[in-house]
């Protein structure tokens, strides 16, 4: 072999030297957002983050971020549970092995550690940033390549006041940020929120995509009732009507609903996403890595639901420029990602915990470019945000 071109080789046990994994630390991070965001089970002025720094023996650093809503109520994780597993169980499974060998690590971190997927997504996108730093490639790189750089954009309406949501809308559309919207409902009666979404519906330009998500919020003869009346107001797509362990009511009512029913908070797992495909209680699923535990296994839920003909859609739990990021290089690497993504996670913060921030420009939001993740946190506003005890 030519031997310069052999010098510019990195050896696989060179590699796996290279990144082996020294050090992780991790903080709670609690960042305002610009507005409360209510859900059908909780409602949140500051979004919560365990914020992880992964550095390797070779001194490159990668940063992670495990999301969560309100607590231990969107799912089970809070960042105090979190944070205490990553620390206690998580870490001390991955000290000393290659941050290069994501697969491995998502299996250790199982054995370690039942569930708890947003702690353990955290430590495998900083795995993820680290070893494509060391490479100098983009983390999509390493997943197999980007399909796509862009993607169509949702905004989530949340504030329960309709008159807010509209100005809030409007102003989002004239930034040319987002044009696409997903409003809140269930957690006021349904009445209440119909009248809500018509009075959105009425005031936004002819044929703007609205997306509805229940979180959880109607019982089978609610949705039964309701969902003909979502569909009279044009909404595009019903995201979990039901609660997350009735697959077979979801079922039901997708088979009943004129619109799409999205699975969000019923399929985390890899079975689980069979198991909904196989039962057709959604002819949509969000991915979302605080769901699946690493980018692998949000591909290869992807994977499932694309064999089931199942269309995906890129959901997210508020990330910051951080997680979004992360999502994006995986999301780029779809064949297909027939809904967008809503990731305005970093937009809802008032400050963003990165300095270069996820471009959002004419209604898509771009896929970072640069080593790693494509992203610097921010060491004066992680401080600022950071919880003291
Ligand atoms: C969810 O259920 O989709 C994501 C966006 C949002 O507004 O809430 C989250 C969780
Ligand atoms: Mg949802």
């Amino acid at each position: 072999m030519n031997t310069a071109l052999a010098s510019h080789i990195l050896q696989p046990a060179d590699l796996a030297l290279a990144t082996r994994i020294r050090a992780v630390t991790s903080r709670i991070i609690e960042a305002p957002t610009r507005r409360k965001h209510k859900l059908s089970n909780t409602s949140i002025a500051h979004q919560g983050y365990v914020l992880v720094q992964v550095t390797l023996d070779n001194g490159v650093t990668g940063w992670g971020e495990g999301s969560t809503l309100g607590g231990p109520r969107w799912a089970e994780e809070s960042v105090e549970a979190m944070k205490a597993n990553i620390d206690a169980y998580l870490v001390p499974a991955l000290i000393g092995q290659p941050a290069c060998d994501l697969e491995t690590a998502t299996t250790l971190m199982d054995r370690a550690c039942k569930r708890n997927f947003s702690a353990k997504s955290a430590l495998d996108m900083a795995l993820l940033d680290a070893t494509a730093k060391t490479l100098g490639v983009p983390a999509h790189a390493l997943l197999g390549g980007a399909q796509q750089t862009s993607f169509s954009a949702i905004w989530a309406l949340a504030s329960g006041d309709a008159g807010q949501e509209v100005e809030e809308a409007r102003e989002m559309i004239s930034k040319g940020w987002f044009n696409r919207f997903k409003i809140k409902l269930g957690f006021a009666d349904p009445a209440t929120d119909l009248n809500r979404l018509g009075a959105l519906q009425k005031a936004l330009p002819a044929g703007t995509d609205i997306i509805a998500d229940v979180n959880q919020g109607w019982s089978e003869g609610e949705c039964i009732r309701y969902l003909p009346k979502l569909s009279d107001l044009g909404v595009s797509l019903i995201e979990q009507p039901l609660p997350a362990d009735q697959m077979g009511a979801m079922a039901r009512v997708a088979r009943r609903s004129s619109i799409p029913i999205m699975m969000d908070e019923g399929v985390f797992t890899t079975t689980e996403a069979f198991d909904g495909c196989a039962q057709a209680a959604g002819a949509v699923l969000s991915l979302k890595l605080c769901k699946h535990g690493s980018v692998h296994r949000l591909k290869q839920v992807a994977a499932i639901a694309q064999a089931a003909g199942v269309d995906l859609y890129g959901g997210c739990l508020l990330e910051s420029s951080i997680g979004a990021s992360a999502h994006l290089h995986a999301f780029a690497t779809l064949p297909k990602l027939h809904w967008g993504t809503e990731h305005f996670g970093p937009k809802i913060l008032i400050e963003d915990l990165t300095r270069d921030g996820l471009r959002y420009e004419n209604f898509r939001v771009h896929l970072p470019t640069g080593p790693g993740l494509g992203i610097t946190p921010d060491p004066e506003r992680l401080d600022r945000f950071a919880r003291k005890d």
